[in-house]
């Protein structure tokens, strides 16, 4: 049986190739694909983000080697992000909870 970690490795990929797949390359995600993608799976992130023009932001970001698509290599970049800022307020979380 796959570990906790196994398993949150393979949901990422699962995640990433089920969005990747709706339309034109399959390995790769859009900028629509990457649009769908965050709506869904990373909703209550966006949902922080009030700027309209995010996601062109999140695209340009994530675009490393400026293909106009997002590939495993350059989301796992978006991931682990956003995995670091959350780890950060979940230290902040756990000091407060200590205090009291
Ligand atoms: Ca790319």
């Amino acid at each position: 049986m796959p570990s906790e970690l196994e398993t949150a490795m393979e949901s990422l990929i699962t995640v990433f190739h089920r969005y990747a797949s709706k339309q034109g390359r399959s390995g790769t995600l859009s900028r629509r694909e990457l649009r769908e993608l965050m709506e869904n799976e990373l909703s209550n992130f966006l949902k922080s983000q009030q700027d309209a023009t995010a996601i062109d932001k999140i695209m340009r970001d994530l675009d490393t080697n400026g293909d106009g698509q997002v590939d495993f290599e350059e989301f796992v970049s978006l991931v682990v992000g956003l995995s670091i800022a959350c780890e950060q307020c979940y230290q902040m979380h756990m000091k407060n909870v200590a205090k009291k």
